[in-house]
């Protein structure tokens, strides 16, 4: 689970994954691909924090990927450093264009490139299975030579892949190509400090199937270099109730289709994070591989659902709220859970 930073040089890729996850990034020069963690905001995990006051409070985290890479090899950097990211987030510069026409030319040329680069590896692999047509054929070799034409179908006509209709099957037969326009995107438009309405102009006309966001990573930035007591003036004097990077955090979160569950206690307040539809024995073994293979059942109650009880497990209790759920249980999000474990 990692989300890749792309954009054309200069776009505020870097400024954007510093503000999101604290690591200077832009001082790092020697290191092609910075690696950080963004912080979920959740306001469920806060007050169930308030609620515990835990020792330790453990929220969800995204890692992000930014890379470093100037001249001739980086368009390889990118490539190699990306290759195991499993979501794209493609910052648009809008801070110095601020025409819709020109932004969208900027979104474009690198979306075309990408989509240029996806083809090659078609075309390439297509090749190299027309020359071996004589010689036996691997399953792999089957499942390729059967849906590779659809994707060059798909690029050529200018659609990315994740819009392809495919089964499980064949996404899984495709992972090793390591495709950029099958993976979901995020897009943020960077936004000028004296035109924030640009993002959505552009929102409204550029069509988009992706999700995007609008955000002045330059306000951003001058709001994360201010101590924490005076964020909350600066953002009231802005108008603005909450920072706009904590919105491209959590888009970016449900981009990859996490959910998350809580445990909670005096020792530690954590969020879980799984992918959306796992069912409770699977996300027990992400606590640890014991609570999976030895599952009884899952103490469930909903976030909201227990703040209605008072906020205390006892009062859930004795309105019947807390659901003792079995093996089938689909975890829901915002889920407190208590597993019970037998080995
Ligand atoms: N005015 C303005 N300038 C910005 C904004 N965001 C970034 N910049 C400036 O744009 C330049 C590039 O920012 P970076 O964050 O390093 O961009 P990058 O995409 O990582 O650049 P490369 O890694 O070199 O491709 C810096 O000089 C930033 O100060 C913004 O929102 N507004
Ligand atoms: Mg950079």
């Amino acid at each position: 689970m990692e989300i890749g930073i792309i954009g054309l040089p200069q776009s505020g890729k870097s400024t954007l994954f510093e503000i999101m996850t604290g690591v200077k990034s832009r001082e790092m020069h020697a290191e092609t691909c910075v690696r950080g963690l963004a912080v979920v905001p959740d306001a469920r995990f806060d007050r169930l924090a308030e609620i515990f006051r835990p020792e330790r409070v453990s929220p969800a985290k995204v890692p992000f990927s930014d890379v470093n890479a100037v001249g001739e090899k980086a368009w390889d950097a990118v490539r190699q450093s990306l290759a195991g990211a499993e979501g794209l987030l493609h910052v648009v510069d809008a801070f110095i264009a601020a025409d819709v026409p020109e932004i969208l030319n900027r979104y474009r040329s690198l979306e075309d490139e990408l989509a240029l680069a996806d083809l090659m590896i078609v075309e390439n692999r297509l090749e190299r299975l027309a020359k071996m047509a004589k010689k036996p054929l691997t399953p792999q070799d089957i499942l390729h030579a059967h849906v590779l034409p659809l994707l060059k179908g798909q690029l050529e006509a200018g659609r990315p892949l994740r819009e392809l209709i495919l089964t499980e099957e064949e996404r899984r037969g495709l992972k090793s190509f390591s495709f950029w326009t099958i993976r979901p995107e995020l897009v943020v438009v960077n936004t000028p400090e004296e035109n924030p309405a640009v993002a959505d102009a552009f929102l409204r006309e550029a069509g988009l199937s992706v999700p995007a966001i609008g955000i002045c990573c330059a306000i951003e930035a001058e709001l994360m270099a201010l101590p924490p007591e005076e964020q909350k003036e600066f953002l009231e004097s802005m108008g603005i109730a909450e920072a706009a990077f904590g919105r491209v955090i959590r888009a970016s979160f449900s981009l990859l289709g996490r959910i998350s569950f809580f445990t909670v206690g005096e020792d530690e307040v954590k969020a879980w994070v799984i992918p959306a539809g796992t069912k409770a024995p699977r996300a027990a073994g992400t606590i640890h591989n014991d609570f999976e293979r030895g599952f009884i059942k899952a103490e469930a109650i909903g976030f909201e659902e227990f703040i209605a009880c008072g906020g205390t497990h006892a009062g859930a209790k004795a309105a019947g709220k807390l659901r003792l759920e079995g093996k089938e249980y689909v975890v829901r999000d915002g889920d407190i859970i208590n597993f019970r474990f037998n080995v």
